[in-house]
């Protein structure tokens, strides 16, 4: 009679946190679950948008499914045994000793299961460790508390940037102030990957050990200074996906998320030739005075990938789209009718603007297009004036 009051008394105290749990819960209503990362109340792992991350799932369901069928079983068979045979219903011990046929039953049978269970777990592991054919390559280096990515291989090779924690949660992590559905997820620079792409992700870090984990694609991977470990994805549905550091690594350990973002074949490359034009951008000096040979090579550059495609390799246009040869506003010597055109565009947008391009390459296209074809003006625009036009 103790016994169960005293138990009683546990399961009161039990439901009583469990409630408090619960309203807990209901006072942060305001946060939702994040797609692609984590969910309120979540008990499942998340949501898989890689096969190796469904297989995961497979395997811990099976896995817990036969432990709990074996949990069952054997209970069943004590519990019933203990009870049935107990002596105070007059059960007699059988005396046999040493059965071959219950040592043969009880070695072969936990064997099938074992080896049941680590087939299937072998082959998602080394599919996992399967990091070859990557379409892109990219370097993850963990930081305290940041992550560096740099794409190696594949589109975008190049491209390098810093991914660090969006200010505004660190203010309100300080103020204690939680607020979002994304809290502490969010990253100024989230690391873009087109979809349905093998990635290759190449694990190291500068300092401490950290670990590179994004639980939707069932990736992680530590990151050691000084080695250098990898891992991969390929990512099934575009979208935004969460993860963190997943190595103790000090004291902001909880401020080092990471955010994945898969986009579109198409906007994967459109990212791309952003990403190359800013790096572009701060890679000249806007103050450097150039020669005119070496803008004119520079500017051809900037018109193969840049005007080409409307006013034609030749520079002779085609119906509305002026033509640059012979045009008045490219021969004229105020130089700052076209570096207006280039600014700001013309025709209404049929003539866009170029402002995303750096003083230097608007510098050099323009004194391209001033000395290309039969526009031998000899005239050069540096880009400290389109430094001053801007
Ligand atoms: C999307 C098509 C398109 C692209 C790309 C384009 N242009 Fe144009 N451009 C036009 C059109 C259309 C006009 C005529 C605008 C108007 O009618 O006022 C024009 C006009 C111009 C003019 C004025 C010509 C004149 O005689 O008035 C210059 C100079 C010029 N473009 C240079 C460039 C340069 C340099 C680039 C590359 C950085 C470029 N354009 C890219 C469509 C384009
Ligand atoms: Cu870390």
């Amino acid at each position: 009679m103790k016994i169960m009051k005293a138990l009683w008394q546990q399961a009161r105290r039990l439901g009583l946190g469990l409630g408090a749990w619960a309203a807990s819960g209901a006072a942060l209503a305001s946060v939702n679950s994040l797609p692609g990362g984590p969910a309120v109340n979540q008990l499942n792992l998340h949501p898989p948008v890689t096969r190796i991350a469904e297989e995961q799932h497979f395997l811990h369901w099976m896995m817990l499914i036969i432990c709990l069928v074996i949990f069952v079983g054997v209970f069943s068979v004590m519990f019933y045994s203990i009870l049935k045979h107990r002596k105070s219903v007059g059960a007699k011990a059988a005396s046999f000793h040493e059965s071959t046929t219950v040592e043969v039953i009880w070695t072969i049978v936990p064997f099938l299961i074992v080896i049941g269970m680590a087939l299937p777990a072998t082959k998602v592991v080394v599919a996992m460790k399967d990091t070859t054919n990557a379409d892109i390559t990219v370097k993850a280096t963990g930081y305290q508390w940041k992550w560096g990515y740099d794409y190696l291989n594949g589109e975008g090779a190049g491209i390098s940037f810093l991914s660090t924690l969006d200010v505004t949660h660190r203010q309100m992590s300080d103020a204690g102030q939680p607020a979002g559905d994304d809290y502490l997820l969010k990253v100024d620079n989230p690391l873009v990957v087109p979809v349905n792409k093998k990635i290759r992700i190449i694990t190291t870090a500068n300092d401490v050990i950290h670990a590179w984990m994004v639980p939707a694609f069932g990736v992680k991977q530590d990151a050691i200074p000084g080695f250098v470990r990898d891992t991969w994805f390929r990512a099934e549905k575009t979208g935004d996906y969460y993860g963190q550091c997943a190595e103790l690594c000090g004291k902001e350990h909880a401020y080092m998320p990471i955010h994945v973002k898969v986009v579109t074949e198409e906007e994967y490359g459109k990212w791309v030739d952003e990403q190359r034009k800013l790096m572009q951008a701060k890679a000249d000096d806007p103050t450097k005075v150039w020669e005119l040979a070496d803008l004119i090579a520079r500017g051809e550059k900037v018109y193969a990938a840049n005007c080409a495609a409307c006013h034609k390799a030749d520079g002779s246009g085609a119906g509305p789209i002026k033509a640059l040869v012979g045009s008045a506003v490219v021969l004229d010597s105020d130089k700052s009718k076209q570096i207006h055109i280039l600014l700001n565009g013309a025709g209404n947008g049929a003539m866009p603007s170029w402002k995303q391009l750096s003083d230097t390459e608007i510098a050099a296209v323009i004194t391209y297009t001033k000395n290309a074809w039969t526009n031998r003006t000899g005239q050069i625009v540096q880009p400290a004036e389109i430094t001053a036009a801007r």
